[in-house]
């Protein structure tokens, strides 16, 4: 959009243009202030950039109550927020709301189960990381394209750590031939190859977002892309190859070709989601099948352009396995809810020193970690 007003906003190599700036123009009218969520330093603290630099802002009352029906209410990195400056704290602001979303990644259950873990909001492309080591797992992509095809955001499949394996082409034949029409990067962090390719879909403005397992390199290939963002990378222990969950939260950086760029955490962050992926790996008939389902939800009942059903009724899958698929997915739902309890935090004085704790110390959560 060619708006000269929008395009010269402080805000706008963080993505802003004229379609946020009408969205919030019920706020500015209230007196309040845009921001762009970079940093979720615990739940319900964020640190945003203003127009005049970073604050450390703080969900109001009205997110904890909107939040106990939809997790999704809160903020997530990449989302545009409203804030307004904490009365007498310096640095510090009150976070009032959330403008629209354009997209959202998040980690959902398949089979219609309202479980999600919002990941990152207005994504314009979310990569899916493999390491071409001992990470890949064509099942893990194919839950991935699940997740994807809801989001909003334009899926790309990376294999990276091209370097050591014999014939990455082989893979790349492997995943076209199991997901026709994705698209497939390979990548070595380490060899540089794949990086142009990379970088074509970092352009000013958008926004893009790397998921994946722990350790398969994501911060790697971030860091090449943005030479100044110095996310921490650690090394993969030897003798399983998986990695030590280095980064610990999510976080925007601004690269220096203007694209936004988002590091998350190695995905597997809560032991719900080990334990669905074990179904789902169990059941990976039936995930591929649901991914042609119209409905990203299709409980594969009775909606329209089901093609679990059709599957069933032509003798390919057998309904048992359907009923067995459910039940497992049933029980983990109603399990759902006291892992997804948030923890408790204390306020800090300097939001800096206590990102710096924060990523030397892990997660309690990442106690149930891959491994
Ligand atoms: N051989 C090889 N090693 C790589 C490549 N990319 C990354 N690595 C190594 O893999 C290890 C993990 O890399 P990270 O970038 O920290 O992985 P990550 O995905 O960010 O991991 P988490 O932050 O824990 O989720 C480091 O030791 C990297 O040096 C690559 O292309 N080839
Ligand atoms: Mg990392
Ligand atoms: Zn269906």
């Amino acid at each position: 959009m060619a708006n000269p007003e929008s395009a010269n906003h402080p805000l706008a190599p963080y993505g802003w243009d004229a379609k946020w700036e009408a969205a919030f123009a019920p706020h500015a009218a209230a007196g309040l202030v845009p921001a762009r969520a970079v940093v979720e330093l615990r739940r319900h603290y964020y640190a945003v950039q203003t127009a005049e630099g970073e604050l450390l802002a703080e969900c109001i009352g009205k997110f904890h109550h909107d939040a106990k029906r939809a997790p999704d209410a809160y903020p997530a990195v990449g989302d545009w927020v409203v804030i307004s400056p904490s009365p007498g704290a310096v640095g510090r602001a009150q976070l009032h709301a959330l403008l629209p979303r354009r997209s959202r990644f998040c980690r959902q259950s398949a089979g219609g189960v309202q479980t999600q873990q919002l990941i990152a909001a207005n994504i314009d492309v979310v990569f899916l990381v493999s390491g071409l080591d001992r990470n890949y797992n064509p099942k893990r992509i194919q839950r991935f394209l699940v997740a994807a095809r809801d989001s909003g955001a334009e899926p790309v499949v990376v294999l990276n750590k091209a370097d050591l394996h014999p014939d990455p082409e082989a893979v790349r034949t492997e995943i076209e031939r199991l997901v026709p029409g994705v698209s497939v990067i390979i990548t070595s962090s380490h060899t540089r190859r794949g990086l142009k390719l990379l970088g074509g879909h970092a352009t000013p403005g958008r926004t893009l977002a790397f998921v994946g397992s722990s350790g398969v390199g994501k911060s790697s290939l971030i860091n090449r892309l943005a030479r100044d963002a110095e996310l921490p990378i650690a090394e993969v222990r030897e003798k399983d190859g998986k990695g030590r969950h280095t980064t610990t939260r999510r976080e925007l950086v601004l690269a220096p070709s203007g694209a936004l760029i988002i590091d998350t955490p190695g995905m597997r962050e809560l032991q719900l989601w080990d334990a669905e992926d074990a179904v789902e790996e169990a059941f990976a008939d039936i995930v591929t099948l649901s991914l042609r389902c119209r409905f990203t939800n299709c409980l594969h009942e009775d909606e329209p352009g089901c093609a679990v059903r059709p599957a069933i009724a032509a003798g390919e899958l057998p309904a048992s396995r359907l009923e067995n698929y459910r039940k497992l997915k049933g029980e983990q739902a109603a399990k759902a809810p006291a892992l997804r309890k948030p923890s408790a935090v204390a306020s800090k004085p300097s939001w800096k020193k206590k990102a710096a704790e924060h990523a030397a110390q892990p997660f309690r959560h990442r106690q149930h970690r891959e491994d």
